[in-house]
């Protein structure tokens, strides 16, 4: 037999599964409420739009939609897309756009073009897996900066900076998702995105803005994206139709400077050499015949209905030892319990009962967060909110009156 381990790449043997992936699994076992997965709710799918969309450009153009496309991406689509967020108040032109096969991709392209081994990067803390999974593959060293309910702190991320400077480290990039964060929900204010970008500039250093959930506010004042800030080309922003309609055609966008997108372009020759043109097409009928906003009025108004059933199930189940922030968007609620909690451990005991999240410990890079977890609410039904709820606070509840029991008991024992 082959003794793979001798086989595989230094950077194979330092890749993780992703806790999302996996789970993925294991909660799709029936009658499983789950609140793991960041997915969108079947019902939000614009089925008969994408029926129509799909038969006229079949009818339309099928030379252009069956054969290969370019690499950076169909001609109409990127048009299209930079429209879409010149109106948003970004300066984008059609030749710093680029079609990836979902974010993840662009964020393994990123890598791919920016890592060497070694580098250093920063990112918050917690922050997305699959983000923190592709920036590993590429064997750099990911420094933290803690993320609370204001997003990133800004003090320390200049701390850290500094201290990476005195070392003589010079990171390549600063990850952060600003707006309604995945896992933490939290969004960064105005005043403090300015400082980021100027942190940014003093030590030289690349922001790299993923925002799949900037278009998915239910309250509060919009923020400005941090790509409408950056006057030195500085950020580069990833988006996803994956939230606004569906993650099924595995469409995103990068937007960044002319001379990193041509380079993320070339890697991606070698990767898949274009993204699925079908899929990039009938992104650009769905933006250009307007059904996007359509869209995203409808998917806005159905993911606050959940959000706020489940922040009303959360206050009448849960106990009073757990924490959470209500977010303004997005489709995460965090939750932090007593320090003695551990919901690795509990993971099991909550599954017994039919009910998942995702463990808070994988969204950081060192070993915190054990007494954390991340609710998804845009998936599940209202009803399964309300019972997949009422089941996690029972759960809690009990774990929280074991583990005090033992605290007790360690406590009296001579
Ligand atoms: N970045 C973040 C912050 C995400 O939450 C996700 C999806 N959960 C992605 C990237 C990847 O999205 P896509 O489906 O476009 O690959
Ligand atoms: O299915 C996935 O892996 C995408 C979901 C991401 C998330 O749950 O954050």
């Amino acid at each position: 037999m082959v003794d793979y381990s001798h086989i595989f790449s230094e950077r194979a043997h330092g890749m993780k599964a992703s806790e999302i992936r996996e789970l993925l699994k294991l909660t799709q076992r029936p009658g499983v409420i789950s609140f793991a997965g960041g997915l969108p709710n079947p019902d939000a799918f614009p089925k008969e739009t994408t029926r129509e969309i799909i038969n006229e450009l079949l009818d339309e153009m099928p030379e252009k939609v069956l054969q290969y496309g370019s690499t950076e991406g169909v001609p109409e689509l990127r048009e299209v897309l930079a429209k879409n967020m010149q109106d948003r108040g970004m300066k984008v032109k059609k030749n710093q756009i680029m079609i990836t096969h979902g974010s993840q991709q662009a964020l393994d392209l990123l890598s791919k073009v920016l890592l060497d081994p070694g580098d250093t990067i920063v990112v918050g803390s917690p922050t997305y897996l699959g983000a923190t999974g592709a920036f590993r593959a590429f064997q750099c060293r990911m420094e933290t900066v803690p993320v609370r309910e204001n997003g990133m702190d800004m003090d320390a991320l200049d701390s850290k900076l500094k201290e990476l400077d005195k070392e003589g480290k010079k990171p390549k990039f600063i990850y952060t998702v600003p707006t309604f964060q995945n896992p933490s929900g939290v969004t960064i204010p105005g005043d403090k995105r300015k400082k980021l970008l100027e942190i940014a500039s003093k030590y030289d250093v690349l922001v790299v803005e993923d925002s799949p959930y900037s278009y998915l506010r239910y309250e509060g004042e919009p923020q400005p994206h941090l790509m409408s800030l950056d006057k030195e080309e500085r950020v580069v922003r990833l988006q996803t139709f994956s939230k606004i309609l569906a993650p099924g055609f595995r469409i995103a966008w990068t937007v960044g400077p002319a001379k990193l997108i041509d380079k993320m372009v070339i890697a991606k020759q070698a990767t898949d050499l274009c993204t699925n043109p079908f899929g990039q097409y009938v992104a650009w009928k769905y933006i250009a015949s307007g059904a996007l906003d359509e869209h995203l009025e409808k998917i806005k108004k159905l993911y606050n209905e959940k959000r706020l059933t489940m922040l009303e199930a959360m206050d009448e189940h849960f106990p009073e030892e757990a924490k959470w922030k209500r977010p303004e968007g997005g489709m995460f609620i965090w939750v932090t319990l007593p320090e003695y909690i551990n919901t690795r451990e509990m993971f099991e005991k909550a599954l017994q009962k039919n009910v998942a999240y995702v463990v808070g410990d994988a969204f950081y890079v060192e070993n915190e967060g054990y007494n954390t977890m991340r609710l998804n609410f845009s998936h599940s039904s209202e009803e399964e909110i309300k019972e997949g709820i009422e089941r996690l606070g029972k759960v809690i509840k009990q774990e929280i009156s074991e583990k005090k029991g033992k605290l007790r008991e360690t406590l009296i024992t001579p």
